[in-house]
């Protein structure tokens, strides 16, 4: 669940390993797509144990060369989705990636994801360091509940 970077050997800091410790992720999943369908969003909670702000800067899978970080607006009446750049955990805070908010979108899919799968997703933060998840994949209806999926990574 750990990945030691070259970030590590260039450049070892208290700051980086301060805000290794601070960062934990739960009921991490992502659903499976339907035919004909290339992109799939991944949902989970990231909380941020520490004294300071972490942003998530990017991410990227093993299973899609393109991942981003997306949210759900409403914009006069209508459902937007809106690409961020980067996203703000709060010192003692926390975003929660669920269906029809915020969640990673992982895009030009190769290969369809199917339900019983696992998928890699590593997420990158603003200081240099890594978090890997292992993603169950789900259904529609498992993935709407939040507390369904069991799996908690540390960093
Ligand atoms: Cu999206």
């Amino acid at each position: 669940m750990r990945i030691l970077t070259g970030f590590f050997l260039l450049c070892v800091s208290t700051i980086t390993m301060a805000s290794e410790l601070s960062v934990h992720v739960m009921s991490p999943r992502v659903r499976e797509t339907l035919p004909a369908q290339t992109v799939a969003s991944a949902y989970f909670t990231v909380m941020n144990h520490g004294d300071k702000d972490v942003l998530l800067v990017s991410a990227r899978s093993d299973r899609s060369p393109r991942v981003e970080i997306h949210e759900h607006r409403h914009d006069n009446g209508m459902m937007q989705m809106r690409k961020l750049e980067s996203l703000l955990i709060p010192a003692h805070g926390q975003q929660v990636f669920q269906s029809g908010g915020l969640h990673l979108m992982l895009m030009d899919l190769p290969a369809p994801l199917k339900a019983g799968e696992t998928v890699s997703v590593v997420l990158q933060f603003g200081d240099g360091a890594e978090l890997e998840l292992v993603l169950p994949v789900q259904t529609l209806q498992e993935t709407l509940q939040p507390a369904s999926a069991a799996g908690h990574s540390h960093h």
